[in-house]
């Protein structure tokens, strides 16, 4: 095709994915990569994992640690000169991969790159499947590096080093788990899925500059896998296009209502995660 470059700009802007591609059960990759793409962002898979399933209602998943590969993208990208617009980190297969991820983080930060860090880690009090201390200490070192993290309760607790309490909680122990997260480095958080002792559900978001804010959404009865992945990939993708923190949030929360309120309506098993499909148009506009 050819354009006048001076008149029109055919290029997009580009996002570096760093996340587990597992199969069947939509997460990770399997669901940032529309999202990201219905964005108008060009997405970069930079696979930190193989399975055939996630790890959430699922056995006898095939894994494969693709720690080697992943240290082969980087070198591949970086010889090539790919300057990324932003970055995003979720899954890493392993301990081994916190190091090459964080100093990759760190040189595209230096070029201009946002980072986003959706430290996974567990869910309801657990730790995923395979997640030890080691992954814990390392997702509190790329935490400390994001421009923007968004940890679910779970994964809050672990990030601020306290003690994991059951909901619902008080605005005070909201506040501390958000304060623990901003020390670590990160510039701004979005703590997904709390419960307050008030009756209330959602999103509590914070950061350098940025007024904190609290967006209410329904709490339905189930929890879908991977709903956390379209959380960061919506706020990510709005933030790119320089969006505030409160407003991608608002979105997300917005647009991830939706998804759910269709998907417990259709009834499909939870582990097949949110039926998102139909709902990428919106992302579009
Ligand atoms: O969406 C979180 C997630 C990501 N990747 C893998 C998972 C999970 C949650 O279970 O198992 C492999």
């Amino acid at each position: 095709m050819v354009y006048n470059k001076k008149i029109m700009n055919y290029e997009l802007k580009k996002a570096a994915l760093i996340n587990d591609l597992s199969g069947y059960g939509r997460c990770s990759l399997a669901v940032m990569l529309p999202v990201i793409s219905a964005a108008g962002v060009q997405g970069v898979c930079m696979p930190t994992a193989l399975l055939s399933t996630h790890t959430g209602g699922y056995e006898g998943y095939s894994y494969y640690d693709a720690g080697p590969q992943l240290e082969g993208f980087i070198k591949h990208y970086e010889e090539l000169g790919i300057k990324f617009d932003a970055v995003f980190t979720g899954y890493l297969g392993g301990p081994g991969q916190f190091g090459p991820v964080g100093e990759f983080l760190a040189r595209q930060k230096d070029m201009g790159a946002l980072i986003i860090v959706d430290p996974v880690l567990g869910d309801d009090g657990a730790a995923y499947s395979g997640i030890g201390e080691d992954m814990r200490l390392g997702m509190r070192e790329l935490a400390a590096r994001a421009d923007f993290v968004t940890p679910n309760m779970t994964e809050a607790f672990f990030l601020a080093d306290m003690p994991y309490l059951p909901p619902p909680y008080d605005m005070k122990t909201a506040e501390r788990l958000m304060e623990g997260i901003l020390t670590l480095g990160a510039r701004s958080a979005a703590i997904t899925g709390l419960s307050l002792d008030d009756g209330r559900y959602g999103v509590m978001y914070a950061g350098k500059g940025i007024n904190p804010g609290f967006i209410e959404v329904k709490r339905f009865s189930t929890d879908y896998p991977g709903t956390g992945d379209v959380f960061c990939a919506v706020t990510g993708a709005r933030m790119m296009g320089g969006a505030s923190v409160p407003a991608a949030v608002t979105e997300a929360a917005s647009f991830l209502s939706k998804v759910i309120q269709y998907t417990v309506k259709a009834g499909t098993p939870p582990r097949e995660g949110l039926l998102f499909e139909k709902f990428l148009g919106e992302i579009c506009k």
